[in-house]
């Protein structure tokens, strides 16, 4: 186990922000509609019945051939969930409902500018254009299945569409989030070896049309550079009509998407026989070191748990109209704005702005106009729509019957706001803890069965054994103590590797604890998370936050060692420390601790051009809060930077005994210099 101090930095934090909290119970109301409401459940789920349980998921969709194993370990940790099965997403998420649904709303754009028309795709429409968009990708584009592509697209109908017209030809789509920046969309193209990246040329962010398509042609540059030709850019417009970006067409290379896709008017294609355990795409998630982990997830396992999930945590029935607010670009929009709720022919919205522009007022209208009655969103959303508008939701006319939150752990003052101000004491909330690389929800309350404790993700969602352990590898089976939380079994949401690293897959989650390295058993290699956690006596499970070196911003993961990485790209700089920050908007934020070389004075303008570094090579959701230039930083006497000692200064909290430090002098200097 790594030696990280877990249990002190949970117990200052519980003692601040966390108090045993109330139960609240779900409506009768809502207990007579949910999809799940018989407690057996959790019964016919125990581990007894392991792996057999999960085709009650499984046959949520519709296969062409059915499995010849529910789950292969041969390879174990890189598992084969429903082996030897054959099956296609787009096909599950688009065709499969035609014969019943085809005139019912598949996706409701809706974009920024109030002014603009909300899109409303019916199911044939979507099928219509992702098969044209397949069409343009196997001819055009001359992908096949197999292949990787990179797409580096904003939050637009266009997306999905794109996304679902790769899963039909079994194209292995890697989505870039939006507001990353080149740099970061090129390392992800070397990784995944893309020759192709589709992008839209601009779009709309707080009242700003913003040109993406230059994004396009630097990452391609800097892909290049690294040994990975691009020879195909898609570009789709997003105001063909109106607008179009002066970032130039490359002769040859650019392809403008609306314009080829007359081509392939009325063309329909067939969807490819996928085996269940192909991948279906790879997100890239920040890791402890500065290269990003390409996590692979499957097309069976992965699609039957985000549909079982979106059906029985989420609540979602085919007549509900259900919008999460994540962006595709994260794991949450992959799986909760796109295969799940279209696995279940619900309507599900996007919306291409930020949820405060251009009032607070502006959520709560999109929810009333679309008559929305399941509201998906993160702690971080929430609390800037309470800071800027606590009494907004109250002056429209919408009824939420169901909650999500993700991505943080949730204070309970801003829970219950959500609760009784957002949800107007209607609605039931989940408070869903996983990750990009679990494809699906962990912990969670099942809504019409377990009551909600603000605070608390709740327990293991059915079919998952969470359980902690401590620094020594001990399980802690006491309640009300802190340690790493980990799960005992597989489950078909998990990803099956880091792409192209096995070692590191299974070093980074499972060799840490693993029983027995050679073992094909999977009771041999439990899941680490790398998250810290606590057990409460009635198994609810209370998040506590990272133990490896991520700093969550508003919901978003980022490497400490990506930010200083980038930092150091600066010539004056010789060190760089990142630390998180508590921030009562965004959760966490980066403050970055810079030494310069020997010689260099420090200057506001040199403090400038490192942020300006950090947001160009990762995106501006990396801004630090502040650049430090610090004389030296604060070392152990092996030289390693104590980064405690810098978060307990930026968080001005007790920086303990430095006297075995180094250079103990510079504790002061700093803290003088960051609090005074
Ligand atoms: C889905 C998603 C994963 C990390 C995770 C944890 C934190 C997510 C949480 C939560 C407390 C919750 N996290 N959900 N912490 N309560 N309900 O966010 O994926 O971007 O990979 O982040 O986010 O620390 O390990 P991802």
């Amino acid at each position: 186990m790594s030696k990280k101090d877990v249990v002190e930095t949970t117990e200052a934090q519980i003692a601040v922000h966390w108090k045993e909290e109330d139960y609240y119970y779900p409506s009768s109301k809502f207990v007579g509609q949910a999809n799940l409401s018989d407690p057996d459940i959790f019964e016919r789920f125990s581990l007894d019945n392991f792996p057999d349980y999960y085709t009650e998921f499984a046959e949520l969709l519709t296969w062409y051939k059915y499995w010849d194993e529910v789950l292969d370990t041969s390879d174990a940790p890189c598992y084969k969930w429903f082996k030897g099965g054959l099956i296609n997403a787009s096909y599950n998420c688009i065709d499969r409902h035609l014969k019943d649904n085809k005139n019912k709303t598949a996706i409701h754009f809706v974009p920024e500018p109030e002014s603009e028309k909300v899109e409303h795709i019916t199911y044939q429409e979507l099928y219509v254009r992702v098969n044209e968009m397949a069409a343009l990708l196997r001819d055009t584009a001359k992908l096949k299945r197999g292949d990787r592509v990179t797409i580096h697209m904003p939050m637009s109908a266009e997306l999905p569409i794109t996304m679902l017209a790769c899963a039909r030809l079994g194209v292995i789509h890697s989505v870039v989030f939006g507001g990353f920046s080149a740099s970061a969309s090129a390392d992800r193209i070397v990784d995944s070896q893309s020759r192709v990246l589709i992008v839209t040329d601009a779009y709309y962010r707080s009242g700003t049309l913003l040109d993406h398509k230059i994004n396009a042609d630097e990452a391609v540059k800097i892909a290049k550079d690294q040994g990975q030709t691009v020879d195909t850019v898609l570009v789709w417009q997003r105001y063909p009509e109106k607008y179009s970006s002066d970032t130039p067409l490359v002769e040859g290379r650019d392809i403008v998407v609306n314009q080829e896709l007359s081509k392939y008017y009325g063309v329909r294609v067939e969807p490819e026989k996928m085996l269940s355990e192909d991948p279906l795409f790879l997100m890239y998630t920040s890791g402890t070191t500065g290269k990003p982990k390409g996590c692979q997830h499957g097309t069976g396992g992965y699609l039957a748990y985000v549909t079982a999930m979106s059906k029985y945590i989420q609540d979602i029935h085919p007549e509900d109209v259900y919008w999460c607010m994540a962006d595709i670009g994260w794991i949450t929009g992959h799986s909760f704005i796109v295969y799940g709720p279209l696995a279940l022919c619900a309507s599900s919205v996007i919306y291409e702005g930020v949820p405060t522009y251009p009032d607070a007022g502006r959520s709560w209208r999109i929810a009333q106009e679309l008559d929305v009655n399941i509201f998906h969103t993160a702690p971080t959303a929430i609390r800037a729509l309470r800071k800027i508008g606590p009494d907004e939701p109250a002056k429209y006319n919408y009824h939420f019957k169901h909650m999500t939150t993700v991505g943080e752990p949730i204070e309970p003052e801003v829970w219950k706001w959500y609760e009784s101000a957002v949800g107007k004491g209607e609605a039931i909330i989940v408070d869903t803890w996983w990750q990009t690389e679990t494809g699906g929800f962990l912990c969670s309350t099942v809504p019409g069965i377990k009551p909600m404790k603000p605070g608390s993700a709740g327990p293991g969602v059915p079919g998952i054994h969470p359980f902690i352990l401590d620094d020594e590898g001990k399980e802690i089976t006491e309640a009300g103590i802190a340690g790493n939380i980990c799960i005992r079994n597989p489950w078909p949401g998990q990803f099956q590797t880091i792409w192209g690293d096995r070692d590191r897959f299974v070093k980074t989650y499972f060799a840490d604890i693993c029983r027995n390295p050679d073992s094909k058993d999977w009771q041999d290699w439990p899941y680490l998370a790398g998250d810290a956690a606590m057990m409460a006596e009635d198994g609810y499970f209370r998040i506590l936050g990272r133990i490896d070196d991520v700093i969550n911003v508003s919901g978003h993961r980022l490497g400490t060692k990506e930010i200083e990485s980038a930092s150091l790209v600066v010539q004056e700089v010789a060190e760089a420390a990142v630390v998180p920050v508590a921030h009562d908007i965004k959760g966490k934020e980066p403050d970055l601790y810079i030494a310069l070389r020997p010689g260099v004075e420090p200057t506001e303008e040199i403090a400038r051009k490192i942020s300006d570094a950090v947001c160009d090579q990762i995106g501006k959701i990396a801004k630090p809060r502040k650049v430090w230039l610090v004389p030296d930083m604060p070392k152990t006497r092996s030289g390693k930077i104590m980064r405690r000692v810098l978060g307990a200064i930026s968080n001005k909290t007790d920086v303990g005994n430095v006297m075995t430090l180094a250079n103990p002098e510079v504790v002061e200097e700093i803290r003088v210099m960051v609090q005074d």
